[in-house]
């Protein structure tokens, strides 16, 4: 029995088969510089809830092989909640939008080593373009690289642990994360638990009021002055005025922003769960001598982060890891639930 096929199908095998190296994947963009898991894309198709993972965090966070597990549990806290997980990052120099498991075996192998790059938005043009020309690089996007995938995908909730900010002395040294300017230009809700402050948290809010990003905190039951957290600890010293008490709050503000058509996207600070908050003075003092080390040992640009990262979780000799995942775990179930609510309104 002879098969005969639309041009359109033609075309559509030959792409698939040319340009995707596995078949749990779908491609996209014109010439292959993406490619979608089955899962996420039929998810995108049928409207089912999505919610995009960075993945810097595992190549320049957590250790390998520390990082496998995390990787799949928050993977697992999505899927628990009803919605698709879409880990992301660069493989083979192809932007991933949700991970195989041999390919996230191969992100996770690949973190601290040389090679292995950080992807921010400015790293995507070189990267991808190297994959097309045949160099398969390997990269963990941070959340300014994830939200431009993301968005490109056509996912609108991204959860992940800690955003880039303002440095300190950023006033003279100008190192500001481009997630603050990602977020004034792309149209993605991004829960986390606020931002470290090894960050100038007043000099970053004030940033991101500049690129007119709406920066709101979940209440988690409280009432009255609510502060912006600061990542191990839920306050800041700076109150934010913009209070979501559920899940469906935020999605309504989320298809608000989408119905305004604004460019920029949200910044939704879930504070870490109060029985892993930790002790103010203890992690302050971690983070001062952390900070202190990188200026004395002149670590700055992309290689800042990811070293006073690593000094905090040495100098608190790993007590600041469950909070830490804590607040990741909570973070990811919070994007879960408000892309659930956000399906609901929405189809
Ligand atoms: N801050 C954290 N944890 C992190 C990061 C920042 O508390 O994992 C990572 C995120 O991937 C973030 C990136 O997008 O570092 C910001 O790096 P930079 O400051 O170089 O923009
Ligand atoms: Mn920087």
């Amino acid at each position: 029995q002879r098969v005969s096929c639309t041009s359109r199908q033609v075309r559509k095998f030959t792409v698939t088969s040319n340009l995707c190296a596995s078949r749990e994947y779908v491609s996209s963009g014109q010439r292959g510089i993406a490619r979608t898991s089955k899962e996420v894309a039929l998810a995108l198709h049928s409207g089912k809830p999505i919610v995009a993972l960075e993945s810097a965090i595992y190549t320049h966070g957590f250790p390998y092989p520390e990082n496998i597990q995390l990787g799949l549990d928050l993977q697992e806290i999505v899927r628990s909640h009803g919605a698709v997980p879409a880990t992301i990052a660069v493989i083979d120099g192809i932007a991933t939008i949700g991970m195989t498991q041999p390919d996230l075996m191969r992100l996770m192998e690949s973190a601290g080593r040389p090679e292995t790059m950080k992807v921010s938005r400015k790293d995507l043009p070189y990267i991808l373009g190297m994959g097309l020309a045949g160099r398969k690089l390997i990269g963990g996007t941070t959340v300014s690289g994830t939200m431009v995938l993301a968005r490109r995908a056509g996912i609108k909730v991204f959860g992940t642990g800690g955003l880039g900010g303002v440095h300190r002395g950023g006033q003279d040294s100008m190192d500001i994360s481009a997630d603050l300017t990602e977020l004034g230009r792309t149209d993605i809700a991004v829960i986390s638990s606020g931002c470290k402050s090894f960050l100038d948290i007043p000099r970053t809010l004030e940033y991101l009021e500049t690129q007119g990003v709406p920066v709101c905190t979940f209440a988690d039951g409280r009432t009255g002055d609510i502060d912006f957290p600061s990542f191990f600890t839920r306050n800041s010293g700076i109150k934010c005025s913009q209070i979501l008490r559920t899940p469906a709050e935020a999605a309504a503000l989320i298809w608000t922003n989408h119905m305004l058509r604004s460019k920029n996207g949200l910044l939704l600070a879930n504070p870490i769960p109060e029985e892993f908050s930790m002790p103010q003075e203890f992690i302050d003092s971690a983070i001062n001598q952390a900070v202190q080390e990188a200026a004395e040992q002149g670590i700055h640009g992309h290689a800042n982060t990811p070293f006073i990262l690593t000094k905090i979780k040495e100098l608190t000799k790993g007590n600041s890891l469950p909070a830490n995942r804590a607040l990741i775990e909570s973070n990811i179930t919070m994007a879960a639930q408000v892309a659930v609510e956000l399906s609901a309104l929405l189809f």
